[in-house]
């Protein structure tokens, strides 16, 4: 744990403030499916609109709490701007799907996307009430600024951390935006999803089944180019396009011996084993311990922050080591 930090609870003194208990109705991990054995999709819960899902409440305190620290409110609000959509061209690019995927994906890197992934729809990344007719996913990565993700978590005195996430957020809104508008000229449908919303599309799924990186013990990605200091948007198209392939470093097996997540997190919601979640065996966070913390401290972020991978420095040795041991 980063003890020079003066914004983190020192580890196992954390105690969530009652009012933001009392907020927490019903349990989350039976919403996402934790124990079940078939698979199913994801049901929306936070960050869907808050009057669609029990913690409506607590998702304004969480926005609330990120909006008060320095410079987070004008981030956030970019992260928002979204640019208008143009409609589809009535003339198509009729080249093959390999070089349309090359073109996507060009277009993509020089339009402030860090990493593309390209794969087909599965009906498993649409939360559960959501219609996606589109049969690709492309999805784009943005790679966070190091040195200020790991000022986080945030507060009235310091928003370094909490404003590198609208940042991203800001470029996955800019980048997916472009993008779409960019395949509607060539002809085709397309349609962004750039959070900071959750929207329709789950995106971790897509993003590791184009190769962008594999599950961490943390629950989020791990890439190999930006360990896990990377937010992720998508953009799904009707466009024939060639799906890019996973990749498998060795984050997976990295995490079953590494604890830098598990010690740092101050409720200690990350689950030390993988566990059964809507039909797969894999890692998960307990959300009901996350959401208090996260809900008060600007969206903490501290598990994506102290992953080894997202220290620039080490992520080449690691990638070596797990290289060597394959
Ligand atoms: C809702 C949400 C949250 C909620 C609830 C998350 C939860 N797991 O219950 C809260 C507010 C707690 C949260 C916290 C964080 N989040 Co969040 N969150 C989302 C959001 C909007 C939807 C995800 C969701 O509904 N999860 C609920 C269910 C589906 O969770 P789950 O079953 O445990 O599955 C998780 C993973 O295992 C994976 N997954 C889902 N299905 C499957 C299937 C397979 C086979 C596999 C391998 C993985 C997998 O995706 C889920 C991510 O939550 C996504 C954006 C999006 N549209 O996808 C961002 C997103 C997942 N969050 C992100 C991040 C970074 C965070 C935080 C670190 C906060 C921060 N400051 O950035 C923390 C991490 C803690 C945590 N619990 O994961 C990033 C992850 C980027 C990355 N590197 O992977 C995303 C993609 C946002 C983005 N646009 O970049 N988040
Ligand atoms: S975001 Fe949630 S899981 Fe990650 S360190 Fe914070 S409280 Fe723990
Ligand atoms: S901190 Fe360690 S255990 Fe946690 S996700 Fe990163 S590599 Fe895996």
């Amino acid at each position: 744990m980063n003890q020079s930090n003066p914004r983190r609870p020192k580890r196992g003194s954390y105690q969530p403030k009652p009012e933001t208990v009392a907020l927490l109705k019903v349990s989350g991990n039976p919403i996402n499916g934790l124990g079940e054995t078939i698979p199913r999709r994801a049901s929306a819960f936070f960050w869907h609109p808050p009057d669609q899902h029990p913690y409506g409440e607590l998702q304004i305190v969480a926005r609330q709490s990120s909006r008060k620290c320095p410079g987070a409110g004008a981030a956030f609000q970019a992260a928002y701007n979204y640019p208008e959509l143009i409609p589809v061209a009535d003339v198509r690019n009729e080249a093959p799907a390999e070089q349309l995927a090359a073109e996507a994906t060009s277009f993509t890197l020089s339009h402030q996307a860090d990493a593309v992934g390209i794969t087909s729809m599965d009906p498993l990344y649409v939360f559960e009430g959501y219609t996606i007719s589109e049969p690709w996913v492309i999805v784009l990565a943005l790679a966070h600024n190091y040195e200020r993700l790991k000022e986080v978590p945030s507060d009235e005195t310091n928003g370094v951390g909490v404003c590198d996430v609208g940042d991203q957020y800001a470029r996955g809104t800019r980048a997916s935006y472009a993008l779409t508008n960019w395949i509607r000229s060539q002809g085709y449908n397309a349609n962004p999803y750039p959070g900071p919303m959750a929207s329709a599309l789950l995106l971790i799924p897509p993003a590791i089944a184009s190769g962008l990186g594999e599950l961490g013990k943390h629950g989020s990605l791990i890439s190999r180019q930006f360990g896990s200091g990377v937010r992720l948007a998508g953009v799904t198209t009707d466009m024939p396009l060639v799906p890019t392939k996973p990749d498998r470093f060795g984050a997976d097996e990295f995490c079953k011996t590494c604890q830098a997540c598990t010690n740092a997190c101050p409720p200690r919601a990350i689950s030390e084993q993988k566990q059964m979640v809507r039909g797969v065996e894999r890692w998960y966070v307990d959300f009901d311990k996350c959401i208090p913390y996260f809900a008060e401290s600007a969206s903490c972020g501290i598990c994506i922050a102290e992953c080894p991978w997202t220290r620039p420095t080490a992520r080449p040795k690691l990638l070596a080591t797990m290289a060597s041991r394959r």
